[in-house]
């Protein structure tokens, strides 16, 4: 069976979710090898995987939603396919999702934004940042790949991301729902912090300890 035929993806039963979204290649299945020590493949060829990954922890599932966007050898049709398997998902799973978080590249988002922005696009992160907070899901912002932008450039690229997705800058305002990270370096303590404080708050204490 081929992509094009699913109706929606496989779900899991599960009474609690956090899920990861974000485009190919922006070190998604690097954070949650780190994050959770899902033993996922790391820089597989962009667009090979195309359902979900799952992770099961008692009555918490983290998941792992395939790449969205562009992705080289993946047909315009099937890129738009999958946004639609994404939105469909947290359509039918927002009543147990406690949070998505959505991983970016700190040091593409700005230029790949204004891009399409520029074609008078709306840009795929864009949409589904929208689309989450219209469903009422809380989006945490990874900001990954961190270690690529020199030190005194951070804050202000980290507030051109905060401005794309209608967060009032500074960026220090939103340390709830953005994370500064480097998956590559493990330096992931903002991400770390987030996740286990919304456990704590959801009454899910006893989960905390997934965030590795
Ligand atoms: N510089 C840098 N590279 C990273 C970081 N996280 C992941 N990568 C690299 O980005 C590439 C894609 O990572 P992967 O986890 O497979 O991305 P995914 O497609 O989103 O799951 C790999 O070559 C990773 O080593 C990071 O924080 N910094
Ligand atoms: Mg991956």
């Amino acid at each position: 069976m081929s992509l094009q035929d699913y109706k929606s993806f496989e779900q899991m039963p599960a009474k609690h979710e956090i899920v990861f979204i974000g485009r190919s290649n922006v070190g998604k299945s690097t954070i949650m090898r780190e994050l959770i020590g899902a033993r996922v493949a790391v820089g597989r060829r962009p667009g090979v995987t195309q359902k979900p990954n799952y992770y099961q922890f008692g009555d918490l599932l983290v998941t792992d939603m395939p790449g969205y966007g562009y992705m080289r050898g993946v047909d315009r049709a099937k890129q738009e396919r999958i946004k639609d398997l994404i939105v469909r998902y947290f359509e039918d799973n927002a009543g147990r999702i406690l949070c998505a978080v959505q991983v970016v590249d700190t040091k593409a988002f700005v230029d790949i934004v204004d891009r399409w922005d520029g074609r008078g696009e709306i840009p795929v992160d864009i949409e589904l940042n929208d689309f989450l907070h219209d469903l009422g899901i809380p989006v945490v912002v990874a900001a990954n790949k961190i270690d690529k932008i020199p030190y005194a450039m951070r804050d202000g690229v980290l507030d051109g991301i905060c401005v794309r997705l209608h967060m009032l800058p500074p960026w220090h305002q939103w340390l709830g729902q953005i994370a500064p990270i480097s998956a590559k370096t493990g330096e992931l303590g903002p991400l770390r912090t987030i996740l286990k404080d919304r456990l704590r708050a959801a009454g899910l204490e006893r989960y905390v300890n997934v965030i590795k």
